[in-house]
């Protein structure tokens, strides 16, 4: 080839940057950019998706996995628009992804042309720490150099809007040296960040001071488990972990107290609820109602990003700085507390937590009990397996029942709690890291939203992968549960089953047909040899679950408030209301009694 286009130079440049994966979709807005990755030979691989969403939950997985940059790309018009709730995913979990976009031609533009749209409008919410489009090829360097550095220092969205014409035309990949030109570089390495050593001391001596400390990690502190441990150890604290923080230390510590908030755990809330010093390591977790009452701890917290220091609770001190860092410069300001009073508390709390989840996971139920397809998959968890759940009530069981060990990673769309990520994700996991171990759990609705055209999309690639295991475990409940049981928990509404109940779906047939194995289980003893099964399979599986709908999905304690919403809830009829009332009932007594085995 003699003369390179602006796309063939934006593959060469995206290369350059050590990036070496798009998750796309194709349309005339980039012809030109399809060409080049064709063109490319294989230096840069293309996934085909089936929706422009999918790809951008693609490259938020990608993001969240490997720490790299996720690049998604889409056609002008519908394409972009398409992209949206994913890149919104993305930019809510701190994800770095960058999103390039075609445009109709620059001549065209203004003139109520076919699919133009006008797109940086569009995305000047989602991607407003930058988002530019190209008007002239040697644009074209700085662009996509600062969008890939922006996406990855920020942790952010960033969008390069190229349009179709532009793509096509000779690069310019040194522009002329004269005013009014841009000369950028590639290449980012994040900097050390640690907070000042007076911010440290004071950190230390609020810890230090208390007696009752509570640590709660989030996504932030995935890189610092050993920190996070050592520090807990120091301080006698139990640790609590938000939903995106599931991986940051092992759920078999007898210290972590597990998942907080909605889907949380009672220790993690009698932890919150007794404390006298609150340290949160990079997380943002949003409820404040399940953290200490102002006024109760005194707070710490670190985080890389000063914009969310402080925005849950009232601080004494923030400190500004990675999180393994931080708590390796703070650990030898810090007393080893020697009254280990607290401690032992907590970790009478988390034992005695385990017992009432794994009674909670062996009751009765119609068919299947869904937290029983948890529990009996935690011991059978291959070292190293990627987890993602998809928003729904498979996020409870995956935050409670689930004990992930060192070297498993777990995700899910933690603060948009979008429905659609849990096949998406589970696809980029095995792109990333083809030799491990890839589950998903994902509800029936978010199934037929997305999950069975995206599985169609497994069945196209699987072929690729070292290790062919990715297993798709549907809750088949025929039901929008966790919604269900907000309405009746928050609303005090029963369930209306126009708007919740789910058409059936034969998953496992399903994916049969697209040459994947499916097995379908509807009887407790089948759930353990289902999971053999899926997880020696020599192709990856679609698990079917005939789950029971009626399984509450409760928060760890109930206000009196919603008790009184969900009693009103049940006297205005419900469908099922006879066995909906032992279940919930049976719920509540195993959270009280006393398991004794
Ligand atoms: C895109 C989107 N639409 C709607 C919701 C609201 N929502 C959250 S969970 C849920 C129900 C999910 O149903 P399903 O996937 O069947 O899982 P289940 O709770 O039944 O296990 C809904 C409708 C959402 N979070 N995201
Ligand atoms: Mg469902």
């Amino acid at each position: 080839m003699t003369t390179q286009t602006v796309s063939d130079f934006l593959i060469k440049r995206i290369n350059e940057w050590g990036l070496k994966r798009i998750y796309g979709y194709p349309g005339d807005g980039i012809n030109g950019i399809i060409g080049a990755i064709d063109r490319a030979n294989g230096s840069v691989e293309y996934v085909q998706v089936r929706h422009e969403e999918m790809a951008a939950f693609m490259a938020c997985a990608h993001a969240k996995f490997t720490g790299e940059v996720g690049i998604c790309l889409a056609t002008s018009g519908p394409g972009a628009i398409h992209l949206l709730n994913g890149l919104y995913d993305a930019k809510m979990d701190h994800a770095g992804v960058v999103a390039i976009v075609g445009q109709q031609a620059r001549a065209a533009l203004g003139g109520d042309y076919q699919q133009e749209v006008d797109l940086m409008s569009l995305f000047k919410d989602v991607a407003h720490e930058y988002v530019h489009m190209a008007s002239t090829p040697a644009q074209v360097r700085h662009l996509i150099d600062r969008a890939i550095r922006i996406a990855n220092a920020e942790r952010t969205v960033t969008c390069v809007i190229i349009p179709n014409d532009v793509q096509e035309m000779s690069a310019v990949e040194i522009p002329p040296r004269k005013h009014g030109t841009i000369h950028s570089g590639a290449g980012y390495a994040p900097p050390r960040v640690v907070p000042k050593d007076a911010d440290l001391r004071r950190a230390a001596e609020v810890l230090n001071a208390g007696e009752k400390i509570a640590m709660l990690v989030g996504a932030g502190a995935l890189q610092a488990t050993d920190e996070v441990i050592e520090t807990a150890d120091i301080l006698g604290a139990g640790v609590a972990k938000a939903l995106l923080g599931k991986a940051v230390i092992p759920d078999d510590l007898p210290f972590c107290t597990g998942p907080i908030g909605l889907l949380g755990s009672k220790p993690s809330w009698d932890m919150m609820e007794q404390c006298d010093t609150l340290l949160v390591v990079g997380s943002s977790f949003p409820y404040s109602e399940f953290l200490p009452k102002e006024g109760q701890a005194r707070g710490v917290q670190i985080d890389i990003d000063a914009k969310l220091v402080s925005v849950r609770y009232p601080m004494e001190v923030n400190l500004v700085g990675d999180s393994a860092e931080t708590l390796r410069a703070l650990m030898p300001l810090l007393e080893r507390k020697h009254d280990r009073g607290w401690r032992e508390q907590i970790e009478k709390g988390i034992a005695d937590w385990w017992q009432v989840l794994e009674a909670r996971a062996m009751n009765e139920a119609k068919p299947i009990n869904p937290q029983r397809m948890f529990w009996e998959l935690s011991p059978r968890l291959p070292d190293n397996c990627i987890i993602v759940a998809d928003s729904g009530s498979a996020a409870n069981w995956f935050a409670r029942d689930l004990k992930v060990r060192r070297g498993m990673m777990a995700s899910l769309s933690g603060n948009l709690a979008t429905m659609g990520p849990g096949v998406p994700y589970a696809i980029a996991a095995k792109f990333a890291f083809p030799d491990r171990v890839v589950i998903a759990t994902v509800g029936d609705g978010a199934m037929l939203m997305n999950g069975i055209n995206e599985l169609v999309t497994i069945a196209n690639y699987w072929k690729e992968w070292s290790d062919p295991r990715l297993i798709v475990m549907v809750l088949a409940n025929r039901d929008l549960n966790q919604v269900t049981w907000e309405q009746r928990v928050m609303a005090g509404d029963s369930k209306y089953e126009c708007s919740q109940t789910v058409p059936s779906f034969e998953f496992a047939r399903y994916a049969e047909m697209l040459g994947l194995t499916g097995i379908r289980v509807d009887k407790p003893e089948q759930i353990g040899p289902a999971w053999e099964q899926a997880l020696s399979a020599s192709r990856p599986v679609v698990l079917e679950a005939i789950t029971d709908p009626e399984v509450p999905t409760l928060p760890p304690h109930i206000t009196f408030e919603e008790a009184k919403k969900f009693t009103e809830s049940m006297i205005k009829g419900e469908p099922r209301l006879g066995h909906m009332i032992k279940q919930t009932f049976m719920e509540a007594v195993e959270g009280l009694l006393p398991h004794k085995k």
